[in-house]
């Protein structure tokens, strides 16, 4: 699995292209969406060179994996979508490869709320 360099979000980390931060620390950046697909839509990057979430899992530091779920929380919080407070939910996916559909090879996680997002399988 090699790390592209040149992907938009590698660009984004770099300072190179704007985004609309929402929240970061130390090891992970969250930024809005481009093409929403809910009121909120918030992309949870790490900032370490991680193709998708199995690299991720398999490869970064515990402090990278906590900062990265740590950012998680806030934004969630923030949001007013967890239910930690009170909030009516969301959703959280990543896409992983061809199967996955995946655009972007930065792992992002994207998480989804402010409606209800509809049942996923049937
Ligand atoms: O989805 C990649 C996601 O990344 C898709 O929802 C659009 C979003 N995207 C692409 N470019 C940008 C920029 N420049 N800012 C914000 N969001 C962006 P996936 O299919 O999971 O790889």
């Amino acid at each position: 699995m090699t790390y592209d360099d040149d992907n938009i979000f590698a660009r984004i980390l770099r300072g190179e292209i704007p985004n609309d931060t929402v929240a970061q620390n130390d090891h992970a950046l969250a930024f809005r969406d481009i093409r929403p697909q809910a009121p909120v839509h918030i992309l949870v990057i790490p900032k370490g060179r991680y193709v998708s979430y199995d690299d991720f899992a398999a490869n970064a530091s515990d402090a990278e994996i906590l900062g990265f779920n740590r950012l998680v929380a806030e934004v969630v919080r923030a949001e007013g979508i967890g239910l930690a407070e009170g909030g009516a939910g969301f959703r959280a996916i990543t896409n992983a490869g061809a199967h996955g559909v995946q655009e972007v090879p930065h792992f992002h996680l994207h998480l989804l709320g402010g409606q209800p997002m509809g049942r996923m399988v049937s």
